[in-house]
């Protein structure tokens, strides 16, 4: 019998060209990928394996975990997420400006979007290199969202217009229309939602007007991929105020963020000239020869960064979009639940990212459908305690399920 993997979650990484969402997937995931201070450097997306932070239960139960997937740090959990980092828009992408906009298409399966604004404003509209504070980052979100909607309304648009030649026959539209939409990553209860919310319960798919679909792709776009901001280069001084004005507009998702700080960090640690945990406010020097450029720029990191900021923001804009925007949460499923190891004795090895109110019984169909076929109840490995298939999991539970159905 074989063991599904643990559910992937996928962060596509979005925002206007040469701004730095390579250098921030590039400090995410340490993949070398090409970066230069130029547009349209990305043609074709890099994909890698980025990780989400949570407090180990080794701490708590007392023993010492033994991770499948990511890794464990002094009792911080980091757990593996997929990356996708595509190339950059430019404001008329949709109308085929710049690279246009399909290759958008390679993040069809993102779950959510984290869009990397250039903060300083050292970008113009078309990514190209001027003086730090020329260009108005807000206007830049804005224009950029903009964009990221219209490529979204055009792939809606064809499925819509493709499923209402064969909607009247249809015995649930609304089912009918998910099924097609589920290639963006889209299930029956976002199509549901933005129906209600745009106001279309009672209009037939197939009669919808062009504003109707619009409004409804609108708002399954903001349901579906969740936007999350990265206001980054606050390392360059002018950026600061710029933060707090894309706050004021686009809401608690926005996060300072200097990739360009956590890439040197990361290398610094790799070259053991500090001891770094990604994520943290501060880093131990530990090497004694450090050269002059790493020392400098550490120096403006600790100034401009971390003493500011209080860390690069790299992780927490990552862990936002994860835990916040698209409302994870982490359980520990065992299958000895007095040892909390799998039946090879691996403490804790699994760390699955599921959606806020998955029960315990769609947790066993996660990890085998013949656990979730034959489900009899789960135990709550903390305290011992038997949960039944309707129990809401909790952020941090470790979990048995027990089953009629042997597996291995
Ligand atoms: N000061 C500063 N510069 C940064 C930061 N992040 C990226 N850069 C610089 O911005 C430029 C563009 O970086 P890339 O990562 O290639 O940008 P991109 O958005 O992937 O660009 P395209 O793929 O061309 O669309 C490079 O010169 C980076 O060094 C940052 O946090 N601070
Ligand atoms: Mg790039």
């Amino acid at each position: 019998m074989i063991k599904v993997p643990p559910p992937e979650r996928i962060v596509g990484v979005i925002g206007k060209t040469n701004v730095g969402k390579s250098t921030f997937f590039a400090s995410l995931t340490m993949i070398p990928v090409e970066i230069s201070n130029r547009p349209f450097t990305t043609i074709k997306p890099n994909v890698g394996v980025a990780h989400v932070r949570k407090k180990c239960p080794e701490v708590e139960l007392g023993v010492k975990c033994s991770p499948r997937t990511g890794f464990c740090i002094s009792g911080t959990r980091f757990i593996p997420v997929k990356v996708i980092d595509v190339a950059g828009l430019v404001p008329g992408s949709s109308s085929g400006r710049g690279l246009g906009n399909k290759f958008m298409d390679d993040l069809r399966q993102a779950d959510v979007l984290i869009h990397i604004v250039d903060a300083s404003g050292s970008t113009d509209p078309n990514g190209n290199p001027v003086q730090p504070g020329s260009y108005d980052p807000v206007e830049e979100a804005r224009l950029i969202q903009n964009e990221v909607d219209l490529w979204f309304s055009s792939v809606v648009l064809r499925v819509v217009e493709k499923v209402s030649r064969y909607i009247l026959t249809a015995k649930d539209p609304l089912d009918l229309l998910a099924q097609n939409l589920s290639g963006l990553s889209i299930r029956r209860a976002h199509v549901v939602n933005a129906v209600k919310e745009a106001g279309l319960e009672d209009k037939r798919v197939g009669s919808w007007s062009k504003e109707d679909v619009e409004s409804f792709s609108r708002i399954l776009r903001r349901l579906s991929k969740p936007i999350v901001i990265a206001a980054n280069k606050v390392d360059i001084p002018i950026a600061r105020g710029n933060v707090d004005r894309l706050k004021e507009l686009f809401g608690e998702y926005v996060y300072p963020v200097s990739s360009l700080a956590e890439y040197i960090l990361k290398e610094a640690s790799k070259r053991n000239y500090i001891e770094y945990v990604p994520g943290e406010s501060s880093y131990k020097v530990i090497g004694t020869s450090i050269p002059e450029a790493f020392r400098k720029a550490l120096k403006l990191i600790d100034e401009n960064v971390l003493s500011i900021y209080g860390s690069t923001g790299v992780q927490q804009v990552l862990e936002s979009a994860i835990f916040n925007a698209l409302s994870q949460i982490v359980v520990y499923p065992v299958e000895d639940y007095r040892k909390f190891t799998d039946h090879h004795g691996n403490v804790l090895p699994d760390a699955y990212i599921v959606s806020k109110g998955t029960t315990a019984r769609e947790l066993a169909y996660m990890i085998h459908s013949e656990l979730g076929e034959t489900f009899l109840y789960a135990v709550n490995a903390r305290s011992g305690e038997r949960i039944g298939e309707g129990y809401l999991l909790r952020d941090g539970d470790v979990v048995k399920v027990v089953a009629a159905a042997a597996h291995s």
